[in-house]
């Protein structure tokens, strides 16, 4: 039977360096590979600093979710340099963190989850794509408001960052996010202006994101049954201190069904098909020694493969949602942005909560001991799912630092027993209408919201970049 292979290289409206190649035959994926073209060295570069740089050094990981990880190493380090933060301190940094949330789950559905649906080809120079290989449904009357809607909503993203900035002085980067709290003497002015802008958002997601997310999952509603996977789900807790006047989830994780809480020591990471050489090609998320290896026999990306006692999760807002019980409608690409457009609005809620419980008081910062050896984890909700940071101090210094971002579970390559990840397991199946203009990938890959800045850095020169064909 003939095989026909589709490289999409860069897969564009993600963040990173992507490729995604595919197998078809008789029109139907039938195996799929997920490759980030670049080198994850942050680690390394984190070496023997000084543990409070890292919020600071950890955050420049990425342009779009810096606050998610200057979050998770503050959080790391507090465990580590045993310090309890204030309670006032704690709600800023996590209204910072929703305000992250927030711009992320605006952007990805607007300017990079609408390309793939609504025809922009009149309002847009940049969306140049053929109408009529593109399989865009929408009605014109419909597909012009909708097309507004594209750039109507980016002074919302804006705003979100505009509050970040004034709760964690700046964004992306912010640098008021850190530990025993937050740098934050919050007035009311700032007070007042953040509420603003989180009434502006909450209102344009009621009245615009949500009912355009349900548009498309009205004409586009074959998507439900494509883009599925394992339905294993990992979650990290997230707006769930019991003081909030709302809550969200506690988070766990989901296998075959069954829900239970997150083990640590259950995690590893896999090698094999990574351009990474360990011993066994498989290593615990601490303590270990790895060597980049760009001529790896077999490997296929900078991307490692993490693993959950032997399980390929899928994290991300379907995961959050469904584990917290609140969406069981299923597990597809179009579940996953209906999920996502529902957390946006619960992120809203929430933190129209904390607001009504923060308090105008100074930050409760000092100095901050430095202990000689000791270690700490932090575990955040970031947008597209679980940030684990993992660090070790010895002579007051930081002697191994681990980060694993949500889009090293969804984007990884296959495992050393050859389980594919959350996203090239969502591939298989899919039938491709078209072959010259493969639209199911691309919208089934963007379900997941990909991060390979975040997954992996430094480029590689292997691959040229913006091929897009049949081999
Ligand atoms: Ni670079 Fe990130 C988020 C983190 S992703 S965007 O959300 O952490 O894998």
């Amino acid at each position: 039977m003939a095989t026909t292979q589709i490289v999409i290289d860069p897969i564009s409206r993600v963040s990173g360096l992507l490729e995604i190649s595919v197998q078809v035959e008789n029109n139907i994926i039938t195996d799929a590979r997920s490759s980030g073209l670049q080198f994850r060295g942050f680690e390394e570069m984190f070496r023997q600093r000084p543990p409070l740089d890292m919020p600071y050094l950890t955050g420049r990981t990425c342009g779009i979710c810096s606050t998610h990880h200057a979050l998770a190493s503050t959080l790391a380090l507090e465990e580590a340099l045993g310090i309890t933060p204030s309670f006032n301190g704690v709600i800023i940094r996590e209204l910072a963190n929703g305000f992250e949330l927030l711009q992320n789950h605006i952007r990805h559905f607007f300017q990079f989850v609408f390309p793939d649906y609504v025809s922009l080809a009149d309002v847009s120079p940049l969306q140049k794509t053929n109408p009529a290989a593109s399989d865009f449904r929408l009605p014109a009357d419909i597909n012009a408001k909708m097309s507004a809607d594209y750039f109507i909503s980016l002074p919302f993203s804006r705003k979100a960052h505009t509050a970040i900035a004034t709760l964690a002085g700046k964004a992306p980067h912010p640098h008021g996010i850190f530990v025993g709290g937050t740098t934050l003497n919050m007035t009311i002015m700032q007070y007042n202006e953040v509420q603003s802008i989180l009434n502006e958002i909450a209102a344009f997601v009621e009245q615009t994101l949500i009912p355009d997310m349900y548009v498309l999952s009205e004409y586009y509603s074959d998507y439900y049954t494509l883009g599925s996977g394992y339905g294993n789900f990992l979650a990290e807790g997230l707006f769930s201190e019991k003081p909030y006047p709302i809550q969200y989830t506690v988070g766990g994780v989901m296998i075959n069904g069954e829900k239970a809480p997150i083990n640590l020591s259950l995690i590893t990471e896999n090698l094999k098909y990574t351009w990474i050489d360990a011993p066994n090609d498989v290593i615990p998320p601490l303590g270990n020694t790895v060597e980049p290896n760009a001529n790896k026999e077999d490997a296929y990306s900078w991307v490692t493969a993490p693993r959950y006692n032997g399980f390929a999760m899928e994290v991300g807002p379907l995961a959050r949602m469904t584990i917290e019980g609140t969406y069981t409608r299923g597990v597809s690409a179009m579940d996953r942005l209906m999920a996502r457009a529902l957390e946006t609005r619960k992120i809203c809620e929430v933190m129209q909560g904390m607001l009504d419980i923060v308090r105008l008081e100074p930050s409760n910062q000092t100095q901050w001991p430095i202990p000689e050896v000791s270690s700490g984890v932090g575990i955040v909700g970031a947008a597209r799912g679980a940030l684990m940071h993992w660090l070790e101090i010895e002579n007051r210094v930081i002697k191994n630092y681990k980060l694993i971002p949500p889009s090293n579970w969804n984007m990884s390559p296959k495992d050393n027993n050859g389980l594919r990840s959350a996203v090239e397991e969502a591939l298989v199946g899919t039938p491709i209408n078209n072959i010259e203009n493969p639209v199911e990938i691309g919208r089934i890959v963007r379900s997941f919201d990909p991060c390979l800045n975040c997954a992996a850095h430094v480029t590689s020169d292997r691959y040229a970049p913006f091929t897009i064909g049949i081999v």
